[in-house]
């Protein structure tokens, strides 16, 4: 048991994961199709091409929205479900060419792509598989017209950094399913984009298992094989190595030691939570953008709690971000800037004891020096190296030097960011109960 528990503390993100969690764990999310016409968030596929004329579309006013909420890139649904492709395929008359738009001639992931060069964002794309529109899904023929398109995408618009697979599978035009060659997908995106990043349900981002944003209460980014079989195995099996066949991303203890001691091995494979900033995936006027407070809440729950955020933002039908959400995305931009403006441990004194003699089990105390209120302790593990934290206490000293417990939690991972009621304080300590190696604490930052 001991071996294994330390194997897992080894394992390790590839070069992708590790640039996108530390680099990019804020990203955007456009869902833009004829559903945006019709109301739907399913369409069915034979929606009238005609129906589809974002005429006033500025991609430059996208990007200046998602630039402003802090974002660092964005991901564009160049197909969803219905099968209407975003730009200029050579592979159906279901697209943006049988479209008035720009008389047949636009094609939008060039002008979002371009945009996003221009803004300093990265760009991505999601291409469903699930296809209501062609006529070959569910046949085997359906994964060659799937590997085509692909193939335009990845190599027709410069780098791509994510590319968001859904897991959706429904019937077809013909009332067939698909059985998607994902391992054939996959070997595409790493031919011709090696850098790119890759979320599917099942890794090599792994989806959150929910689309209210919020992390699972510990969230793992090292987790059973069994779940993520396109992530590299990196340990052996752990010690009752059985079944873990039931499990899923809606599990809520995916990563936990009770947990990974029954798989057949290890992978590390980050999640990713996904949020729309209104109800819908797609644009409804009626629908309102959320609260401040819940997106800043989410950004906490996410990015704060080892998981990445793509947040959607849905175009109206004439192509602009409708102006409540603009007003919010930069609200959101101007909310995480000032809370996390002044960091009170920058010229702070650390030290770090491990806890009784343990070396899993440590204490770091931050002299800040002067009384300070403190609102958010915001920390990282040397992620590079592997997750190993399992839980830690925050406490601050009262009048008399006796310390005090203020916040619990579980892991840290890539990013926690713990709030705290304002606490008036000049010393906190981050004391890791538990961990399943010596901790390697990366950053600490006090707000
Ligand atoms: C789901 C899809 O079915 C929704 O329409 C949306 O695209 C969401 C992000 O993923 O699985």
């Amino acid at each position: 048991m001991k071996d294994f528990i330390k194997a897992a503390a080894h394992v390790k993100p590839d070069e992708r994961q590790l640039r996108l969690i530390t680099q990019t764990p804020f990203y955007a999310f456009i869902h833009f199709s004829p559903n945006t016409y019709t109301g739907l968030e399913w369409g069915t596929g034979r929606e009238s091409c005609d129906i589809f004329n974002p005429a006033e579309l500025d991609c430059d006013e996208w990007c200046e929205a998602i630039v402003s909420a802090g974002m660092k890139g964005v991901v564009i649904t160049a197909k969803h479900h219905d099968g209407f492709c975003l730009w200029q395929t050579k592979y159906t008359d279901h697209s943006i060419k049988s479209s008035p738009y720009k008389n047949g001639k636009g094609d939008i992931v060039r002008e979002l792509s371009d945009a996003c060069r221009r803004h300093g964002l990265k760009f991505g794309f999601y291409l469903s598989p699930w296809d209501r529109n062609c006529p070959l899904y569910g046949t085997p023929e359906y994964n060659d017209y799937y590997k085509a398109q692909l193939t335009e995408l990845l190599t027709g618009y410069g780098e791509i950094f994510h590319v968001w697979f859904d897991g959706a599978c429904g019937e077809g035009a013909n009332g067939k399913k698909q059985e998607y060659d994902f391992d054939g997908y996959f070997e595409l995106i790493r031919r011709y984009q090696p850098n790119a990043t890759i979320f599917n349900d099942r890794g090599i981002v792994r989806w959150c298992g929910n689309e209210s944003g919020t992390a699972h209460y510990a969230e793992w980014s090292v987790v059973p094989s069994e779940l993520c079989p396109y992530c590299e195995v990196q340990t052996g099996p752990g010690p009752f190595a059985g079944s873990l066949a039931y499990m899923y991303n809606t599990d809520m203890n995916i990563g936990a030691l009770s947990n990974i001691m029954y798989s057949k091995g290890l992978v590390f494979a980050p999640s990713e939570v996904d949020m729309s900033i209104r109800d819908g995936w797609f644009y409804h006027p009626e629908e309102e953008p959320h609260s401040l407070d819940r997106l800043f809440d989410t950004y906490l729950n996410s990015v704060g709690s080892n998981t990445t955020f793509i947040l959607n933002i849905p175009p109206m039908p004439n192509g602009r971000f409708d102006k409540r959400d603009i007003a919010r995305l930069k609200e959101l931009g101007d909310k995480i800037k000032s809370e996390f403006a002044v960091n009170l441990a920058e010229k702070a004194a650390v030290t770090v004891t491990p806890y009784c003699g343990s070396d899993t089990q440590t204490v770091l105390e931050i002299d800040l020096r002067k009384k300070c209120s403190v609102r958010y302790v915001d920390f990282c593990e040397k992620i590079a190296e592997g997750q190993r934290i399992e839980s830690f206490i925050i406490q601050t000293p009262d009048e008399y030097g006796t310390w005090w417990n203020r916040a619990f939690g579980t892991t840290v991972g890539a990013r926690k960011i713990v709030r705290l009621e304002n606490i008036e304080t000049d010393k906190i300590r981050i004391f890791i109960t538990s961990s399943r190696d010596t901790p390697l604490i990366d950053e600490v930052k006090v707000y």
